[in-house]
């Protein structure tokens, strides 16, 4: 098979974001987009020559295309062998699982998240290292510099792979490993929760409903809660992956997972209810008439670990990104734990993870993880719940009056303005950092600014540091507003405004948090004039 060098020239705009590199599914397709970017990847890491990779995604439209590429690029530049899920498929924390396993060189993941897919969608690319995490920034920022250097690209003239069929094959002299992506991951989270005391919970009737959202982690639920755990048939629904999502917006939150929501708050509504989005790293949580908010879904996860049996002996530390709420810092101090608060991204946490400085991690965009993986893990937490539930044994709504009672509350929401222009996003962000200096001691909005500070990360692990991360605002009553700019968006600038306040008065803990929080929600608005600069009065989503 003959190996050809194509000419090529730097292609603007592909600097990995916040999760890699994301973009509109229609630019990955165009001539060389795709190619340059994987070579700069080979050079980034030091070139794949002898190694070993992992390769799958979420099935998104045009995965089955950038696979069979990306396999003859790796043969052509050296590498060994790939491991591949059947027909590219494998969920974003199975690829982890599967790197870390079969210790290999890393791995690429072709996933936009829960960004729609389809040739009007998006499409992404993300390289794992061999811990099994994202990339950390040094190396990101390597193949950023080779994507405005490079100038030819490696690939192998053959034909497709056939990765429908399980097994072994072979490309040139590199060898293709079709794996099931299913089973090494089933395996792991036998090994981490109760597996008896979760088929007890289902043959004594409890009633889940998982929502896969027509994505990635379909087979998994399937062949986890209706397979090893003995759930019933039809717990499982949207559970067929399509490239397009079924047309759906695979994010799971009570906006895009509207059924669930619905059915969850209706007359029939099961005990539980949970899905996940494009690539099974996201979760959502909601029980009858409850809905969990992800940050406090961690603090609980946090609070109820010992029942799990992975983590009986008690939790090293915990880690948040420092938008999410603190809700988490609350258990930590109980537990009497280290608490680390990290930029956003997961990236971030996995120097905290390979050092055994901290055992759970969380976001508030509905991810959650632990040292099992170096990925968050949409069915791990699914199964942790479950596996609290089952130790409970009371339902989620009083679970989450007792954690509060015990813990105080931070409401807490999200409120994302999206495709805004750009240029007036920058503009936005620019004029509050200039307002950060001068805000502590005076009233905004009726509210007392205590501290206001530009985020930045020194990682404790490396002494990396992670500069311009986030524009913040302390108020003395216990509030917080946190400005950022999204680094996954494929269109515009989605600026987010993260909200929280905390309460401890018992006589308070059962506010609608849309209600708890119009103090902050005011003190945002006029502290950045977002209405008047981009002429949005409210947000496109909010969480
Ligand atoms: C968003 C979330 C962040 C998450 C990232 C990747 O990033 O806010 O918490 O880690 O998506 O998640 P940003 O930069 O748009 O705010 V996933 O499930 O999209 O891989
Ligand atoms: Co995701």
């Amino acid at each position: 098979m003959d190996i050809i060098t194509v000419e090529t020239s730097p292609i603007e705009g592909q600097k990995p974001g916040t999760s890699g590199l994301r973009k509109k599914t229609r630019t990955f397709m165009e001539p060389h987009f795709l190619e340059n970017f994987v070579q700069s990847i080979w050079t980034g890491i030091g070139g794949v020559q002898g190694k070993t990779l992992v390769l799958g995604g979420d099935g998104r439209y045009f995965s089955d295309r950038a696979a069979q590429v990306i396999l003859r690029m790796a043969a052509a530049s050296g590498a060994a062998k790939v491991i591949v899920g059947r027909n590219a498929l494998v969920s974003t924390p199975a690829a982890s699982n599967l790197i870390r396993q079969r210790e290999t060189d890393g791995g690429i993941i072709l996933s936009a998240s829960h960004n729609p897919g389809g040739p009007n969608g998006d499409f992404g690319v993300k390289f794992n290292t061999p811990n099994g995490g994202p990339a950390p920034e040094s190396v990101t920022s390597r193949i950023f510099e080779a994507t405005k250097a490079i100038s030819t690209y490696q690939i192998m003239e053959a034909q497709d792979v056939d990765l429908d069929a399980l097994g072994t094959h072979s490309l040139g002299r590199m060898a293709i490993e079709v794996v099931d992506p299913v089973e090494d991951y089933a395996r792991l989270m036998s090994e981490i929760f109760d597996f008896d005391k979760l088929r007890a919970l289902f043959s004594g009737g409890f009633r889940m409903r998982f929502d896969a959202m027509h994505a990635v982690t379909g087979p998994y639920a399937h062949a986890i809660l209706e397979g090893h755990l003995g759930a019933p048939e039809g717990t499982v629904v949207n559970g067929t992956p399509s490239p397009d999502f079924g047309g759906g917006h695979p994010d799971p939150n009570p906006i895009w997972a509207k059924d669930l929501m619905d059915l969850m708050y209706g007359d029939d509504a099961p005990d539980f209810g949970a899905a996940s989005d494009g690539d099974g790293d996201r979760n959502m949580i909601v029980g009858r008439s409850c809905y969990v908010g992800p940050s406090d879904s961690l603090a609980v996860l946090a609070a109820n670990a010992t029942l799990v049996p992975r983590y009986s002996g008690g939790l090293k530390g915990v880690a948040r990104s420092m938008p999410t709420s603190q809700a988490l810092d609350r258990v930590a101090l109980r537990l009497d734990c280290d608490c680390y608060e990290t930029p956003t991204g997961w990236k971030f946490f996995g120097n905290l993870l390979d050092a055994g400085r901290a055992t759970l991690c969380g976001e508030e965009s509905a991810g959650t993880g632990s040292d099992h993986v170096r990925e968050k893990d949409g069915l791990w937490a699914v199964l942790f719940w479950l596996n609290i539930l089952a130790e409970r044994d009371i339902p989620v709504a009083e679970l989450m009056e007792d954690h509060w009672r015990t813990y105080g509350r931070n409401y807490y929401s999200r409120h994302d303005y999206e495709a805004v222009d750009a240029d007036k996003a920058s503009e936005l962000m620019a004029a509050l950092h200039g307002r950060l200096p001068s805000l502590p001691g005076t009233a905004v909005a009726g509210q007392e600014v205590e501290w206001a500070d530009e985020f930045a990360y020194d990682d404790p692990v490396d002494g990396s540091r992670a500069e311009a991360q986030g524009l913040r605002i302390g108020t003395k009553s216990g509030g917080r507003v946190v400005f950022r700019l999204s680094g996954t968006g494929t269109e515009g600038a989605t600026i987010r405004v993260y909200l929280e306040k905390a309460e401890t008065d018992p006589e308070k803990l059962a506010q609608d948090p849309q209600e708890a929080l119009l103090e902050m929600i005011a003190l945002a608005e006029e502290v950045s004039e977002l209405s008047e600069r981009t002429g949005r009065t409210k947000p496109d989503v909010f969480t």
